[in-house]
């Protein structure tokens, strides 16, 4: 703990195979896909790269939905195809992380399979199944065990016929959750993490680690979700055995390796204190999480759905806090994509006139920050929302789940798509826009997804042809991280707090300082006098620039080493 971990300049890049390359034309993404763009990735320098499930899987969830954990799904290629990926990224100095769902399983898992078997199967603890509520027959409104309600629609309980009880699902009604307090499942699960580790993969995305200790009493909660069943958060997030068995992973899988893995997990509903808990060094959980609470801001009292425009000031407010919060101890975890969120681009920024400016300023204030920086496939280009207007367009099984549901209890369809397509998460997953050509340069055939609606506009092709690439603006933004320590592993100070429009903050360590600021906005701000002297180090709009005034959704770095 002498000196800072690798992963502090270290720059991650999310790969969701299915829409990155295809190469069999099945029009789905594959591994051999990725291996012909890693030259792509090398260029944009990251130094890791985390592929979304690639394992067996019937893709319901499109792979977060695993039925067999040491087997690569035919559907993205072969073992070998695996191997060969793997060193050649290898080869090319970079790291590869491993997306781990391991709350759930698929309902095609074996050991789901033999759980339903019978009550009397030696799997059928790996999961939660239990009676109906006391004084109803199972399968009747209302008999759930307890109220809480599937993140993906309906009841968290599935009632199963045969064997006369409910089995516990928080995601969809294929996803049941593995039951954490056996000790044989955790066995399991670390026997095949070593399996993954010694095939030479540098570490994991632990999808919904939060999720894995259970409240065992199962209490109904007196908190509404969605309007009709209740929200059982509370009682499975951060749950009271989380961090015993976060802990005993890592003496399982990592005791023994040398300290060049990386371990980040997902947590959604994690508080900057459970974070602190979570990424602490010295307590040896993990290396650094995803927090949710400023992708959260345009959510309203209702969830996802019930959407609300995001003051961008309390963006700032929550950055804030969390840069804060695990200054002393902990890590953050940088981004504002990824494939279960809408673009940010159109989310937050302006992805009409001011594409080029409003991606490159949300990239720097973000890159600028302390904490390791995740780019989701497809920001570096400037991607934008999928555009979809029929339901017929969608594939997430969340996005179906909601307009089934909601519009069974009434709602206008139009409205509903509205919604969707400001949140669905298939916003994320339109292929990647390698080209003009048709299909995106993504595949020979058909895709299984429709295509964003500008590829023919915005794609790798054009953007490296640009005067104003916003590859190439990324590709500063990995160099600087790598270079400067002070980007890495400096103090971070939020300036102009009340500021309305402008997000300024800066970063030093030892002698050196930065000075960061953004424009929030489509309109010309002042710049505060504190923040015009210093030299130019990299701006999204070049270096002939009247110091007192920032452009729309202009962004800046400075060096204010030395001022008073
Ligand atoms: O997501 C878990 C999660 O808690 C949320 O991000 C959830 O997807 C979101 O609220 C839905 O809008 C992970 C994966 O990232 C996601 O793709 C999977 O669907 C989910 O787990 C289930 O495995």
């Amino acid at each position: 703990l002498s000196r800072p971990a690798w992963w502090t300049n270290a720059v991650v890049y999310q790969i969701y195979p299915r829409s990155f390359q295809d190469t069999t034309g099945d029009g789905i993404g594959d591994l051999t896909g990725i291996i012909r763009r890693l030259d792509y990735l090398q260029e944009l320098g990251v130094d890791v790269l985390w592929l979304s499930p690639i394992h067996q899987s019937p893709q319901r969830d499109n792979g977060y939905d695993i039925s067999n954990y040491w087997k690569v799904d035919a559907v993205f290629g072969t073992e070998e195809e695996f191997d060969r990926l793997l060193s050649e990224v290898h080869a090319r100095g970079m790291k590869m992380i491993m997306d781990l769902v391991i709350n759930h399983t698929s309902t095609d898992h074996e050991a789901f399979k033999r759980s339903m078997s019978s009550r009397d199967n030696i799997s059928r603890d790996s999961y939660y199944w239990r009676d109906p509520r006391l004084g109803f027959r199972g399968g009747d409104p209302g008999a759930e065990p307890n109220n809480w309600g599937s993140l993906f629609g309906g009841s968290a309980w599935t009632w199963h016929e045969p064997t006369q009880q409910y089995y516990l699902h928080i995601f969809s009604r294929h996803q049941p959750d593995l039951n954490w307090a056996s000790t044989r499942v955790r066995n399991r699960i670390y026997a095949m993490m070593n399996w993954w580790m010694d095939r030479g993969i540098d570490g994991f995305r632990m999808d919904a680690v939060n999720f894995i200790s259970k409240d065992q009493r199962f209490p109904d909660s007196m908190i509404q979700f969605g309007g009709v069943w209740g929200d059982g958060s509370p009682f499975f997030t951060s749950g009271p055995r989380v961090h015993e068995f976060v802990q005993e992973m890592m003496r399982a899988v990592f005791a023994h390796r040398s300290e060049d893995y990386l371990v980040v997990g997902e947590t959604t509903g994690a508080t900057v204190d459970e974070a602190r808990l979570f990424t602490d060094p010295y307590r040896n959980e993990l290396d650094m999480l995803f927090q949710f609470e400023h992708v959260n801001l345009d959510h309203g009292p209702g969830g996802k759905w019930d959407r609300r425009p995001v003051n961008l000031r309390d963006l700032k407010t929550s950055w804030n806090r969390w840069q804060r919060g695990l200054a002393e101890r902990g890590w953050n975890s940088l981004y504002l994509s990824n494939h279960d969120q809408p673009r940010h681009l159109s989310r937050y920024g302006n992805d009409g006139v001011f594409r080029y400016e409003s991606a490159t300023l949300w990239a720097t204030l973000l890159h600028m920050q302390r904490g390791t920086p995740f780019i989701y496939q497809g920001e570096e280009i400037g991607m934008t929302n999928a555009g979809f207007t029929r339901v017929d367009q969608y594939r997430d099984v969340e996005s179906l789940n909601y307009y089934a549901d909601s519009t069974a209890r009434g709602m206008d369809p139009e409205t509903v798509l509205e919604i969707l397509g400001h949140a669905s998460r298939d916003n994320a997953r339109t292929p990647m826009q390698w080209t003009p050509e048709p299909a995106a340069g993504f595949t020979d055939g058909v895709p299984w997804i429709g295509l964003g609606p500008r590829y023919r506009e915005i794609n790798v092709e054009q953007d490296l042809a640009a005067p104003q690439s916003i590859y190439r603006y990324y590709q500063q933004l990995i160099r600087l991280r790598h270079e400067l320590p002070v980007i890495a592993t400096g103090d971070f100070q939020l300036l102009h707090a009340h500021h309305p429009a402008l997000f300024a903050f800066s970063r030093s360590l030892g002698e050196i300082s930065l000075g960061v600021m953004g424009n929030l906005s489509g309109l010309e701000q002042a710049v505060p006098a504190d923040l015009q002297e210093g030299e130019l180090i990299l701006g999204n709009y070049g270096a002939e620039r009247r110091k007192e005034v920032l452009g729309p959704w202009e962004a800046r770095v400075l060096d204010i080493s030395g001022l008073p």
